[in-house]
């Protein structure tokens, strides 16, 4: 094991695992190279850890007549990810070194690997020296949600325990540098509480679910409380801990638990008996706390034999004259029941509509003679005959 250190920012670590086969045309090497190092970082210098000069150490000349050459480079992102000088071998780097570049799989707890292979020439004395380049992973994602803003929905007559799932965070850094853990740091957290899983496979490195949700801890009320508040921020597992915040809003969703209700039990109007028929005796109104359909009223007139002369419209509670009313030919006052409900509703209330007819000298006088009743017409039969009296 030969370990090379540059400075106290990053130590290259090379493990010389190579055999004398009958052969001797491989040798093993492996290193481990910190991401994001710039251009030109030095990864290794395979003819000192190959120990070639002690191989070639009974002709020294051999030594520098060897070059190096990259042979094969195994990298599907960069086709120069690293260069090796022909004369001293060292293997630098060509490009910088990113470990989520290098798309290595996040949920799986193993290095992520670069393979390099290095000819070293003339053919008298062919080698191929195999790297193992170990990439790494630094601290360098902070996790970050899809949204800034997010946004879910919680019906008002949900249990307590109820769950709503959220977008879990990303940070594309290895699972230890990745996210670990969410909070809710501010809001109303009384009435919801952050649940984070995680879910390992049966060697428990492998994570294979996970997720974000919300507890219900309260019940909700929506003509209480219609939107609540969570910031919620996810931390990753460095040191410090990076993180990424979102302001969460959680809208509740109305349900249909309230019915109507009239402003007063009953109404009292008066009216001369004479009122034309389309005229609008009052308003009756009702309210429902409710929302949308489950919150719009609609009035209609509950005593059937009212409806006859008196009707109620369905979205104002205008009370409507529909027909003549005359207190001498019918009663002087009427009852009305006018009920109201929801639009999906069944269940209506009501509210009693007391209309009191006041007279109008609307009846031509009739003359009383001895107790005989006759039309007077205008003009009366026996004007010589005494006064007589006159009921109206
Ligand atoms: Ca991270
Ligand atoms: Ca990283
Ligand atoms: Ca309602
Ligand atoms: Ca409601």
């Amino acid at each position: 094991m030969v370990v090379l250190s540059r400075g106290q920012l990053y130590v290259v670590v090379c493990s010389l695992c190579w055999s004398w086969s009958a052969c001797r045309t491989v040798v093993e090497l492996s290193y481990d190279v910190s991401e994001e190092q710039p251009v030109n970082w030095l990864v290794g210098d395979v003819k000192t850890d190959a120990q070639l000069t002690e191989l070639y150490a009974d002709d020294v000349s051999v030594i520098s007549r060897l070059r190096f050459t990259v042979m094969r480079q195994h990298s599907a992102t960069h086709p120069r990810l690293f260069v090796v000088d022909a004369l001293t071998g060292e293997v630098r780097l060509g490009a910088r070194l990113d470990r989520e570049q290098l798309m290595c799989h996040r949920s799986i707890v193993e290095p992520c690997v670069v393979r390099l292979d290095v000819a070293v020439r003339p053919v008298a004395y062919f080698l191929i020296i195999r790297l193992t380049i170990n990439v790494v992973d630094i601290n360098d994602h902070a996790p970050v949600f899809p949204d800034g803003q997010l946004s879910v929905d919680v019906v008002e007559s949900a249990d307590v325990g109820t769950i709503i799932g959220l977008p879990l965070a990303v940070d594309p850094d290895s699972p230890p540098l990745s996210v670990v853990e969410y909070r809710a740091t501010a809001g109303d957290t009384d009435v919801f509480r952050l649940v984070h899983r995680r879910r390992r496979g049966s060697s428990g490195r492998r994570l294979v679910g996970e997720s974000l949700s919300l507890e219900l801890l309260t019940v909700v009320d929506r003509e209480s409380v219609d939107v609540y508040q969570l910031t919620v921020v996810a931390l990753d597992g460095g040191s410090p801990a990076l993180t990424g915040t979102a302001q969460l809003t959680i809208n509740v969703v109305d349900v249909n638990d309230n019915v109507p209700h009239f402003h007063h039990a009953s109404y009292d109007v008066t009216v001369s008996e004479d009122v034309a028929p389309g005229t609008t005796l009052l308003h009756v109104t009702a309210d429902d706390p409710d929302v949308g359909l489950n919150g719009r009223v609609i009035y209609e007139m509950a005593s059937p034999l009212s409806s006859r002369l008196f009707t109620v419209d369905n979205t104002s509670g205008a009370v409507v004259v529909v027909a003549g009313l005359d207190c001498d030919e019918g009663p002087s006052s009427y009852q009305l029941v006018v009920s109201a409900r929801d639009h999906p509703g069944v269940v209506s209330t009501s509210c009693v509509v007391r209309v009191q007819l006041t007279d109008v000298n609307d009846n031509r006088p009739h003359i009383v003679v001895d107790g005989l009743i006759a039309h007077s017409h205008g003009q009366s039969h026996n004007s010589h005959r005494p006064t007589p009296s006159v009921r109206s």
